[in-house]
């Protein structure tokens, strides 16, 4: 059943629904979620997955926009901090962009919302397009993001089958201020062809 997938390092079933479900995501490396009526089957060849990601965008040279203040520059948002962020002027498709040094097998993309301020703060976060590319001019959307975020949400999209690139954008396509507390990138290796 489940675990005759090779690619298949956890599966989970689901007694009250029959269904079985199969994770062939990097969580088949990482720590697994206990959910309520799932009961996780764990196959043995676990420990050969060798699919190990790390985040690639933290300290990354970025760029935004333009810069609201001294102290919400692009590199708040790959700080590692979450109580600082970046933040735009209000402007019409306000974005901000990493510079992750070469090309990487993105498989995740954090955002991570500020975490204090007004509701209306949170909402700002709203209409994002997700961008990766190898270049500034070949920018692809990877997820689009309508939202309204909540304060502290924590976004993660996935790009499908369009995953190598070194840049990785964020944008909105309405007018408003642009500002996250942080942006991670995960990614598999850097055997981009
Ligand atoms: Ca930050």
């Amino acid at each position: 059943m489940c675990l005759s997938d090779p690619q298949c390092c956890l599966a989970s079933y689901s007694k009250g629904a029959s269904t079985c479900r199969i994770d062939t995501s990097e969580r088949c490396c990482g720590e697994t979620e206990t959910l309520d009526e799932w009961r996780f089957i764990q196959r043995h060849s676990y420990h050969n997955c060798t699919i190990n990601l790390k985040e690639v965008a933290y300290n990354k040279p970025a760029e935004q926009s333009s810069v609201y203040s001294a102290g919400c520059s692009a590199l708040r948002a790959v700080d590692g901090n979450v109580n600082s962020f970046m933040h735009t002027n209000i402007e019409q498709s306000p974005y901000w962009i990493v510079d992750l040094g070469k090309i990487y097998q993105i498989k995740r993309i954090e955002i991570l919302n500020r975490i204090q301020g007004s509701k209306t703060t949170g909402e700002r976060l709203r209409d994002l397009d997700i961008m990766i590319g190898s270049s500034h001019n070949e920018m692809q959307i990877c997820a689009h993001y309508v939202g309204p975020a909540q304060l502290s949400d924590h976004l993660l999209f996935t790009c499908g089958h369009v995953e190598c690139a070194r840049y990785v954008k964020l944008r909105l396509t309405g007018t408003d201020y642009l500002h996250v507390a942080e942006v991670k990138v995960y990614a598999v290796n850097d055997s981009c062809n």
